[in-house]
């Protein structure tokens, strides 16, 4: 008996995949719900997981039965050629995944997904698998009824992030406001003050939850608003709750800002404690800096957040890039095939959109 597991954003999802990967005949052995809700795992099982040479040797003995050459049979030829394949596309994105020190957990999520695409182009298969596993929901570039309230641990990148989103917003004509609730530490107002004032954008200031609620009164009508917080630790009770009171001022998004080069486990972790808070999304920045983007992917999984957008450079005019499967598949394959494909191939291909053969 061989087993597996599946992983997959939904139970109708994993079920698909287990029947394309091992058959009609695998018996589910168990599932459980992960990431808070978010996705699910199936463990299912085969008995007669006929590997290929034993498979190939019943062949042989069958064709020698029948007094046969079993040497000119194409199909077994052609069989052995796609297992070769796709132990060399499974390689391939393990390669990948462990030069970005990627948690084995989500690896084995990613390689699992991948192996039941039937693709053999790795960097296609890669994209395949984050858009099945994944949740893309870039920043919103026109009218927002939510404030996007930037949070996250300190120097991640929130004041940066909310001028390029400010800059973005205003190139697209939408009425923009900026408040900043970081207020006591020194050169707080001043940094986003330079970017507001180039920008033409009066920047509002809010020292607690009561003054944060009323400048969101005053602001209403905006299409959007964009709250600037201080640097907070995840691991620090008091942080915590004072960013949570400041979320419940008013209809706030908090948006998670992550720091790409993070140690994965941290940056996980991170994620998940944010989570709690109604953290959703985040916006991945320095990922001009980074040669390890594990941490991005232990975020999505333990916080279960969707990947927004992400920041390149350290300048406001370049802005922020949405983020979808193939645009962060390209951080991880470069050279990839995907980069030239067709989105509406990747589309086809992926197994949640797969139509089931089993
Ligand atoms: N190269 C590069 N630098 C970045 C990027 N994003 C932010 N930075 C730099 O990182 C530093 C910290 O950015 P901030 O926007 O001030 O970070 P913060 O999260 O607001 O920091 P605190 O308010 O102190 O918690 C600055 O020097 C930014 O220029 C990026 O995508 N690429
Ligand atoms: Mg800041």
């Amino acid at each position: 008996m061989r087993l597996k597991s599946f992983y997959a954003k939904s139970m109708t999802e994993a079920m698909q995949m287990v029947r394309e990967s091992l058959g009609e005949d695998a018996i589910i052995i168990a599932t459980r719900e992960e990431n808070g809700g978010k996705s699910v795992r199936v463990t299912a099982a085969i008995e007669n997981d006929l590997p290929a040479a034993s498979a190939r040797a019943r062949a042989i003995a069958f064709e020698l039965s029948k007094g046969g050459n079993f040497e000119d049979d194409d199909n077994w030829l052609q069989y052995d050629e796609e297992q070769e394949q796709d132990s060399s596309l499974t390689e391939a994105i393990i390669d990948v995944m462990l030069s970005h020190s990627v948690p084995e957990d989500v690896l084995d999520q990613i390689v699992n997904c991948a192996e039941v695409m039937n693709l053999d182009e790795p960097s296609i298969a890669f994209v395949g698998a984050l858009d099945s596993l994944f949740d893309f929901t870039p920043l919103p570039m026109s009218a927002y009824k939510k404030a996007m309230m930037f949070v996250g641990p300190p120097g991640a990148g929130k004041t940066l992030a909310i001028a390029k989103q400010a800059a973005r917003a205003v190139l697209e004509d939408l009425d923009v406001a900026v408040i900043t609730t970081d207020t006591i530490r020194a050169g707080g107002i001043e940094q986003l003050q330079a970017f507001t004032k180039l920008l033409d954008i009066d920047l509002q200031t809010a020292r607690n939850p009561a003054d944060l609620k009323q400048k969101l009164l005053a602001l209403k009508g905006k299409d959007q608003i964009l709250i600037d917080t201080s640097g907070i630790n995840p691991f620090s009770t008091q942080d915590m709750t004072s960013l949570a009171r400041l979320i419940a001022a008013g209809d706030i998004e908090p948006i998670l800002i992550v720091a790409a080069a993070g140690d994965a486990n941290e940056t996980g972790e991170m994620a998940r404690i944010f989570s709690a808070l109604g953290v959703r999304r985040m916006v991945a920045t320095r990922l001009d800096m980074a040669r390890r983007l594990g941490g991005l992917l232990a975020a999505a999984q333990q916080g279960g957040l969707a990947f927004a957008d992400a920041s390149t450079t350290p300048s406001v005019a370049d802005g922020l890039e949405p983020l979808s499967p193939r645009k962060f598949g390209s951080f991880f394959f470069p050279n990839g095939q995907a980069d030239r494909t067709d989105s509406r191939n990747l589309h086809h291909q992926s197994p949640s959109r797969h139509k089931t053969t089993g």
